[in-house]
């Protein structure tokens, strides 16, 4: 697959407001010193002069800081100030009252499920009822994608139950159909970080070894790249049966973090090799334009015509390049590289602005055949909340390979960056902020998808159009006429009155994967991507405005997805009031959503980030030394 893509148009950026509340605040202070007299001014000069020389002899970084601030770096401190902007560590304390609403949240979830539903994969909140994944029965999915979360909250009684559940009672054996990535990223993760927040507990890191064995097979392919699929009795790799000889790129580069960290436990090399193949394979088959389609041939190790996007199938296999990197505490240099590569690539192709108000926000690249069969891309203006776990990953990135010492301030000093550096760290600020202006709709809650305003969309016509993004079939009756092109196909599904709105209007506590058999579709319950991104910038600046942020969607969740016999449920329109609940609550609503929430109300000192990589189902993995040689490069 080598066809050009659309290079990405410049456009003017606006004016940010604050710059020119700014501007007139210095305006009208001009006006007033205008009315003094020239003896006033000149004593005025020389106080403040004097003031300058004192201020600067006693802290010269308060000229620098006010340097970073003047060239725009620090352009993003729109609400409270960061706790310090002068070196690490930055210790952030606890917020214990909101942390305890968090843990409050946890126990009205976890005890559900265990009421209705102990050991069973999924948890049905309405009907009180539990379901598995395979006819042939679970494999603990939602008990132990929750276990570390109780180990960090210290909730002991539950913790005890959980654990004699996962000691007594868990088995892999079941004949059946596992999606790989996901058994991956939930349960053996899982395991793996109990493992290590038990302080080393045998019987997570036995299980953690017998389910990694089982998968093994998958790697059995022509390619080197993993099945989709895992029968766990059997052993064997099974591949996707509606997409033939297809897997998901996100789904082979997202099980890296999880087999390295039990290679470096148990000192089986195999575990490691095995994944990091699979990365060798993705980097050999690199694209001129250094961005991943969503699929990839599981026979030929190469990509396959198909969508470009951070959303879905594409999100975790940027998120674990830098990660990798991180986890060997930069000791693989091949990550940053692949990662500085990537990163670049989504700001040449995909990073775009809205045009009323130039949100930052990212766009899909679609290929079309035409009848002689030539490929071009469409730019589509659509963005996954999967994609907000991407603010975070570029700031965090940005204060690694885009540092230019070994720590950064907190938050950074734009001469402590390398120039991706900033330009990463200004696009995941920016990012996020769309992030959180999606949770402009009636419940305060964002959709699992949205829609940005392009100028060709045909809807200026009408003032009733939206300014910057919409969501695709979330109000019940569309306020004008479609016409043609974009407009039309992209409205054309708006539910009728009393019609089921489409995913797009959904808050999923957060991702649909649909496990079972060989299906896999992209629908996505309360969702973690964008808390998460709030967890990493808060840790990042200590800037007050992230954990309000994060105080009103965990507001959001307790009014609407919050049911009073016990659990959360996902809503089918966040912009809808009073809601519809879906009787589903999410495995990642309390391994996920709920941690990133609690860690952002805790105190810095839980789980720092120098010491610890979360993996893409937000559990914690210790930073190590690797003993492995690779040789990958
Ligand atoms: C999680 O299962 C993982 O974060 C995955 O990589 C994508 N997002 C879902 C939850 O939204």
């Amino acid at each position: 697959m080598t066809d050009p893509l659309p290079s990405k148009k410049k456009r003017d950026q606006p004016k940010q407001a604050l710059a020119a509340q700014a501007g007139k605040a210095h305006k009208e202070g001009r006006q007033h010193a205008a009315g003094s007299s020239g003896v006033f001014k000149l004593l005025s000069a020389f106080v403040l002069l004097a003031a300058v020389v004192v201020a600067y002899r006693h802290d010269p970084t308060l000229f620098t800081d006010f340097l970073d601030s003047w060239i725009g770096f620090s352009e993003h401190w729109e609400g409270s100030q960061p706790a310090t902007s002068t070196n690490n560590p930055v210790h952030l304390s606890a917020d214990i009252p909101k942390r305890n609403a968090v843990v409050a949240a946890f126990r009205h979830s976890w005890l559900a499920y265990e009421k209705d539903a102990m050991g069973d994969d999924e948890y049905h909140p309405i009907s009180h009822k539990g379901s598995n994944l395979t006819s042939a029965g679970g494999i603990g999915y939602t008990v132990v994608d929750s276990i570390d979360t109780m180990l960090l909250m210290g909730l002991e009684a539950e913790y005890a139950r959980a654990r004699s559940w996962i000691a007594d009672k868990l088995s892999f054996e079941r004949d059946g159909n596992f999606n790989t990535f996901e058994t991956t990223i939930r349960v053996l993760g899982g395991l793996l970080s109990a493992y290590h927040l038990s302080s080393g507990d045998p019987v997570y890191l036995d299980k953690a070894t017998e389910l990694a064995d089982r998968i093994l097979p998958v790697f059995e392919t022509p390619s080197g790249l993993p099945h989709p699929m895992i029968n766990l009795a059997k052993g064997v790799g099974v591949a996707n049966a509606d997409f033939t000889g297809l897997v998901s790129t996100a789904e082979v580069a997202t099980l890296q973090l999880e087999f390295r960290y039990l290679s470096h436990l148990t000192g089986n090399d195999d575990y490691w090799r095995r994944v990091e193949n699979a990365m060798r394979i993705i980097k050999s088959a690199r694209l001129p334009h250094g961005l991943a389609s969503i699929f990839m041939s599981v026979d030929e190790g190469q990509y396959v015509t198909s969508a470009i996007r951070l959303g879905s199938r594409g999100d975790s296999y940027y998120e674990y390049l830098l990660k990798q990197y991180l986890q060997t505490n930069g000791s693989e240099p091949v990550y940053s590289d692949m990662y500085e590569d990537a990163m670049t690539a989504i700001h040449n192709h995909l990073v775009q602005k809205s045009t009323k108000s130039g949100m930052t926000y990212t766009a899909e690249l679609i290929p079309e055949k035409d009848a002689s069969g030539e490929v071009s891309w469409r730019l589509t203006p659509k963005q996954d909340h999967l994609v907000c776990f991407l603010a975070g990953s570029l700031m965090l990135g940005a204060t690694k390979t885009g540092a230019l010492a070994q720590s950064v301030s907190v938050p950074p000093r734009d001469k402590e960056l390398t120039p991706s550096g900033r330009r990463d760290w200004k696009t995941g600020v920016e990012l996020l902020r769309t992030c959180m202006s999606t949770h402009d709709t009636a419940t305060g809650l964002s959709p699992e998808i949205v829609h940005f305003r392009i100028p060709s969309d045909g809807m200026d016509h009408n003032s009733m159009a939206p300014a910057d993004w919409y969501i695709k079939g979330a109000r019940q009756v569309f306020p004008f006429s479609m016409s043609f092109g974009y407009e039309l196909e992209h409205f054309a599904c708006f539910a009728s009155p009393g019609e089921f709105p489409p995913y797009d209007a959904r808050y999923m506590l957060r991702y649909v994967y649909v496990f079972t058999y060989v299906q896999y579709t992209d629908t996505n319950g309360p969702s973690p991507e964008t808390v998460e991104s709030l967890f990493l910038s808060y840790r990042l600046t200590g800037d007050q405005l992230y954990r309000d942020h994060g105080w009103n969607i965990f507001q959001s969740i307790e009014k609407h997805c919050r049911l009073s016999s016990g659990g959360y449920a996902t809503i089918v329109n966040v912009d809808e009031v009073p809601v519809r609940h879906e009787d589903k609550m999410e495995t990642f609503w309390m391994s996920e959503t709920l941690k990133y929430l609690y860690l952002l109300f805790d105190d810095s000192n839980t789980l720092p980030l120098d010491k610890y990589v979360f993996n893409t189902e937000a559990h914690p993995l210790p930073i190590f030394q690797p003993s492995v040689r690779t040789g990958f490069s």
